[in-house]
C-alpha cells in the first residue's frame, strides 16, 4: 500500500521531508506541495516531480488525492493546519512544535481528544534514531538499574540569524525534553535554567550556552547543556546513570561528527516517516502524540520563565485525556 502525502512548507524541513519521502520511504508518494511563497513551492515540486502545487495549505489538506499531510510550515500555522487535518479526517505529521504556544497546543490536544482517535504525530524524530532506540532498549531492559540522572548535551555549530536566547529553549532544548520524557516515561515537574558566561562567538545579546536542570515527577534529575554556537560540530550526547551502571548514546568519533542535524538525524527522519506511514496503514499510532507535544511545550515555556526569573519554575500540566493513557 502506498500512502499519498501532501507536504506543507517548502523550507528546510519541508525540503528534508520531501527528499526523505522520495528517497527512503518506499511506501509513500508525495503528490502535492504547498508553500505561502509560490516560488519556493514550485522549486521543490519541480525537484520532486510533483504536479499539484499551491500557495493555499487548506486547499492541499482538502485535496481528495492527498491521504495524509506533513506540516513543515512556520510554528504559528501549525494549530490551524492540524485542526483542518482533523476536520478532513486525515493523518498528519506535524513538525515540532505542535503549536506556537502551550495554550494552542492544548486546544489541538482537546480537539483530537474530542475526535476520539489519534490523527497527529509530532515530529520528534529522535525517538526513531537508531542510537537513541538502542539506549532506550538498554534502559528498559534494566541494564543500568533504575535511572537516577541523565546528562545531556545539545550542541549546534551555529544557528540561523535571529535565533535568540529563548529559542535555545523552545527550539533546541525541546528535543531533549521530549527524549527525556520518552526515555524515562516520567513527566518534568520543575525546571531551573543557568546562564554561564556567554560564548564571545555567539551573536551580540544572545546568552549561549544555557544549562537546564529538569526534575521529573519521580525525582530523576536531568541536566542539559544547550549550546547552539558551539562552532566545531553538531554534537548530541546523552548518558543515563542508573543505580547499577550507566549507558550512553553511541556518538560518532570527534573526527566523524557531522555539522548539521540533517546528517546526524538522517536515519531518524527516515524512520520517523516510515513509522508514520506504517502507523497509517496499521491504524496503530506511533511516535510522539499531541499529549507529548503539549507536555514539551509547557515544559519549554516553564524553562523560559525559569531563565527570565532566575528561579526554579514548576511545570504544571492540565489533565491528560484518556486517549493518551
Ligand atoms: C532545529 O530546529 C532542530 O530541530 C534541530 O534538531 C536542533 O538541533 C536545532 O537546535 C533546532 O534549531
Amino acid at each position: 500500500m502506498t500512502v499519498r502525502v501532501g507536504v506543507i512548507g517548502a523550507g528546510l524541513m519541508g525540503t528534508t521531508h520531501v527528499r526523505t519521502l522520495g528517497g527512503a520511504v518506499a511506501t509513500a508518494e508525495v503528490v502535492a506541495i504547498s508553500d505561502a511563497v509560490a516560488d519556493s513551492a514550485e522549486r521543490l515540486a519541480r525537484e520532486a516531480g510533483v504536479d499539484r502545487v499551491t500557495t493555499d495549505a487548506l486547499e492541499l489538506i482538502h485535496e481528495p488525492a492527498v491521504e495524509a499531510v506533513v506540516i513543515a510550515s512556520t510554528a504559528e500555522t501549525h494549530e490551524p493546519f492540524v485542526l483542518a487535518c482533523f476536520e478532513a479526517g486525515k493523518p498528519v505529521l506535524c513538525e515540532k512544535p505542535l503549536a506556537a504556544t502551550p495554550a494552542a497546543a492544548r486546544r489541538v490536544l482537546e480537539a483530537e481528544a474530542a475526535l476520539g482517535r489519534r490523527l497527529v504525530q509530532v515530529g520528534f524524530m529522535r525517538r526513531f534514531d537508531p542510537a537513541y532506540v538502542e539506549l532506550k532498549a538498554h534502559v528498559d531492559a534494566g541494564a543500568v538499574g533504575r535511572p537516577v540522572l541523565l546528562h545531556c548535551a545539545h550542541r549546534n555549530p551555529s544557528v540561523p540569524p535571529g535565533f535568540g536566547t529563548h529559542m535555545i529553549l523552545t527550539d533546541s532544548l525541546v528535543h531533549d525534553v521530549d527524549t527525556l520524557r520518552w526515555l524515562l516515561g516520567e513527566e518534568v515537574a520543575r525546571v531551573t535554567v543557568f546562564a554561564p558566561r556567554p560564548s564571545s562567538l555567539a551573536p551580540a545579546g544572545v546568552q549561549d550556552p544555557l544549562v537546564a536542570v529538569l526534575e521529573t515527577d519521580a525525582g530523576t534529575h536531568v541536566d542539559v547543556e544547550a549550546f547552539v554556537n558551539a562552532q566545531y560540530a553538531y554534537d548530541i550526547r546523552c548518558e543515563v546513570v542508573g543505580e547499577t551502571g550507566t549507558a550512553a548514546l553511541a556518538t560518532p568519533d570527534s573526527v566523524e561528527l557531522p555539522m548539521g542535524f540533517q546528517q546526524r538525524f538522517a536515519a531518524a527522519y527516515a524512520g520517523e516517516l516510515e513509522g508514520w506511514v506504517a502507523a497509517i496503514a496499521s491504524g496503530t499510532p506511533a511516535g510522539a502524540s499531541a499529549w507529548d507535544g503539549y507536555a514539551a511545550s509547557v515544559t519549554c515555556e516553564a524553562a523560559v520563565q525559569a531563565l527570565d526569573s532566575g528561579r526554579p519554575t514548576e511545570v504544571v500540566l492540565e489533565d491528560r485525556p484518556a486517549l493518551y493513557a
